[in-house]
């Protein structure tokens, strides 16, 4: 059980004052505050960006790793030590644009951790350029004339290719946030939040006040074991031309998890097991 007092580094946070980032990283925090989970066996794997700077700040296990390669090395710890909590955490240029294919991937294999998304709509930490989350005709950096590209869509690709418990959430509510982010830690398998946080130095188009006067919380008559349903609510986005945007858990579904059903791993963890080194040298004679 850790404070979050205990929780807290000496680092001081280098993102711009206002950024979105220190209330998902506050909401981060208490949610682990709150459900007890030991400092010692936390993990929080990032890639590159302002985003994954989130584990410089936070007292647990740290792996800063290359940019849009959170997922990979997070899957790697959990799958040598699956009594650990794994969280990852990414950019959306680093989640959705270079670590794409991990991503994807990711809701079929069903390794048991989080993945949060710090979703602002920009390249933050390289001064603004167009992110798969840039709106078209978005103004960047590198968009000059407006983005041509449409954005991309998380949630209901999430949920197509498998993802069994699917959310999206807002910075500027750190209690709702807090609370997501707990049921996402307590799910038994990939469990994916993508924030809505405003960059208030880039993104000048998606701030605190254009969110706010577009989301709206899924309420109690939402079925989020519907798929169907849930995969239209992840389009209301797109067909609502950006007017109606949704937040909370979209789909949620108990499927066993990879590290349950891999052989190797259901008697206990990876690391626990005895090095078999005569083995190893055999196999590595073969090749000599
Ligand atoms: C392989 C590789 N390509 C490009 C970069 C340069 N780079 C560093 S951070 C970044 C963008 C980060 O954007 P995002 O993932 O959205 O995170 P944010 O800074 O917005 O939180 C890029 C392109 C890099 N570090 N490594
Ligand atoms: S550049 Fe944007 S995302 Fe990065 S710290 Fe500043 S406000 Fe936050
Ligand atoms: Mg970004």
């Amino acid at each position: 059980m850790s404070t979050m007092e205990e929780l807290t580094t000496k680092e001081k946070p280098q993102w711009c004052p206002g950024c979105g980032n220190f209330s998902l990283h506050m909401a981060l925090k208490g949610a682990l505050a709150e459900l007890g989970i030991p400092r010692e066996k936390t993990v929080i794997c990032t890639g590159i960006g302002c985003a994954s700077k989130s584990n410089h700040y936070i007292n647990v296990y740290g792996y800063e790793s290359l940019h849009g390669r959170s997922i990979p090395v997070a899957a790697g710890i959990k799958l040598a030590n699956h009594e650990l909590t794994i969280i990852a955490e990414s950019g959306d240029g680093d989640g959705y644009g270079i670590g794409s294919a991990h991503f994807l991937h990711s809701f079929r294999r069903n390794i048991d951790m989080t993945y949060i998304i710090h979703d602002n709509g920009v390249y933050g930490l390289t001064t603004g350029q167009a992110s798969p989350m840039s709106q078209k005709g978005m103004k960047t950096k590198s968009t000059p004339h407006g983005n041509l590209e449409t954005q991309f869509n998380p949630l209901a690709v999430a949920i197509a290719t498998g993802g069994t418990f699917v959310a999206r959430v807002f910075a500027g509510d750190i209690m709702y946030m807090k609370d997501i982010f707990k049921q996402a830690i307590l799910h038994k398998g990939f469990a994916f939040v993508d924030v809505l946080q405003p960059c208030v130095s880039f993104n000048k188009l998606n701030t605190y006040q254009w969110w706010q006067q577009r989301i709206y919380k899924l309420d109690n008559t939402y079925e989020s074991k519907d798929k169907s349903a849930a995969f239209v609510k992840a389009l209301e986005e797109t067909t609502s031309n950006y007017e109606k945007i949704p937040i909370g858990v979209f789909y949620k579904e108990e499927r066993p998890t990879y590290e349950s059903e891999a052989p190797q791993l259901k008697e206990k963890p990876l690391v626990k097991h005895e090095l078999a080194i005569d083995a190893i040298e055999k196999a590595i004679d073969e090749f000599i």
